[in-house]
């Protein structure tokens, strides 16, 4: 029986950065995945991600967004993959609406570059929005998008050149730690290993049932339109990205059209989706559900909805307080690490989190400021 340095189990955007910078540093890396590469099933797909440094949920995440840039470079580089376009975002809203405020503040806090646009504003530089009369916009040049299928690739092939073994399609059913190492079951195999860093995804209230932090499983829609009159001006060049939270308190986001002139601009709710778990989750998008989105960027995007082209599903894993959990298993502190929880807005983390899961499983330690993600914090 082949014992590894570390196992990975789950290869989505976490467990496949996990594996890509283990690899680098020379571990003996086995990765597990349910699916196959860069699939769709979970919550890291959907051709876009936004990425952004005035980050409106807690300042405390931006050093780790200084360095998941940095990171982005570096993977670009390496694996000759397009994978960030840097177009620019608008955080809007009334000044008091949390990705105004909450983006404002660590702008402030860490001296980001940053703008603050008034509805005037707003509408003369950017077409596309708009914005009633009492709402504001930060407009951050360097927030943009991440292509998420591109990442997982990029960083699976890369785990792959430094050695790592992956193994799609084999489900893990069940892991345990013991002595001074752990033991993975498979659908068709048992592996063991002196580490194991555990990147579930959705499917953590089963494969972390003991870690003592509920979280709950989401259904999220993404929605692709095609522009009233062509994509022209919903172009990467003119179109930001944009967390756009309205006079209701709802939130949604969007892009610009990234897929050609056919491929429409995407756009979402953010956290209006319903509990489901990963067997149950409904993956048919309903006409009210369109309709609904419809409804929602209508007054807010001129040209938008235009035509609803398509519409996909994905999950998020909402902790209480809606921040992550990255930490040593609190019941197994020597040899098992976690990363779970990420609430919808992990993605543009990956890169920073695989390195901390490196960091974490051969050192037990990292200098990166992860306290906010500790799972014994009161939730
Ligand atoms: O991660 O920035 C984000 C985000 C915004 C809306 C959904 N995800």
């Amino acid at each position: 029986q082949t014992t590894y340095d570390v196992i990975v189990l789950g290869l989505g955007g976490m467990g496949s950065a996990a594996a890509h910078h283990l690899a680098e540093r020379g571990a003996r890396v086995l990765g597990l995945e349910k699916f196959g590469p860069a699939h769709n099933k979970g919550s890291s797909h959907g051709g876009s991600r936004i990425t952004r440094q005035s980050y409106f949920e807690d300042p405390a995440y931006v050093p780790l967004l200084l360095r998941a840039y940095e990171l982005y470079e570096r993977l670009e580089r390496d694996s000759g993959q397009d994978i960030a376009t840097l177009c620019g975002g608008l955080m809007v809203g009334r000044p008091e609406s949390l990705p105004v405020a909450g983006a404002l503040r660590s702008a402030r806090q860490w001296d980001l570059p940053h703008e603050l646009l008034d509805a005037r504003e707003l509408r003369r530089r950017f077409p596309t929005f708009a914005p009633q009369d009492d709402e504001v916009a930060l407009y951050e040049a360097k927030a943009g998008l991440l292509r998420p299928e591109s990442t997982v690739s990029a960083q699976l092939r890369l785990a792959a050149r430094g050695g790592a073994e992956l193994r799609f399609e084999e489900p893990v059913t069940r892991w345990e730690a013991y002595g001074d190492g752990v033991r993975v079951h498979t659908a068709t195999g048992v592996y063991t290993a002196g580490q194991l860093v555990v990147c579930p995804g959705a499917w953590a209230p089963e494969l972390l049932a003991g870690l003592g932090v509920p979280i709950t499983i989401e259904r999220q829609v993404m929605y692709w339109f095609q522009p009233t009159g062509g994509t022209g001006p919903y172009t990467a060049d003119r179109h930001p990205i944009y967390v756009w939270e309205d006079e209701a308190g709802v939130h949604f986001y969007g892009f610009p059209a990234i897929d050609g002139p056919e491929g429409g601009a995407k756009v979402a709710f953010f956290r209006k989706g319903t509990v489901c778990t990963p067997e149950t989750i409904d993956r048919t998008v309903h006409d009210d559900e369109i309709r609904a989105m419809a409804d929602q960027v209508a007054p807010r995007l001129p040209g938008l909805p235009g035509t609803f082209l398509r519409a996909a599903t994905c999950m998020y894993s909402n902790t209480p307080d809606e921040h992550f959990v990255i930490a040593r298993h609190p019941a197994h502190p020597e040899s098992v690490t976690v990363a779970c929880g990420f609430s919808g807005h992990g993605f543009k983390f990956v890169t920073v989190v695989g390195e901390i899961l490196a960091d974490l499983a051969l050192t037990g330690g990292t200098a990166h400021p992860i306290d906010l993600f500790a799972p014994g914090r009161p939730l």
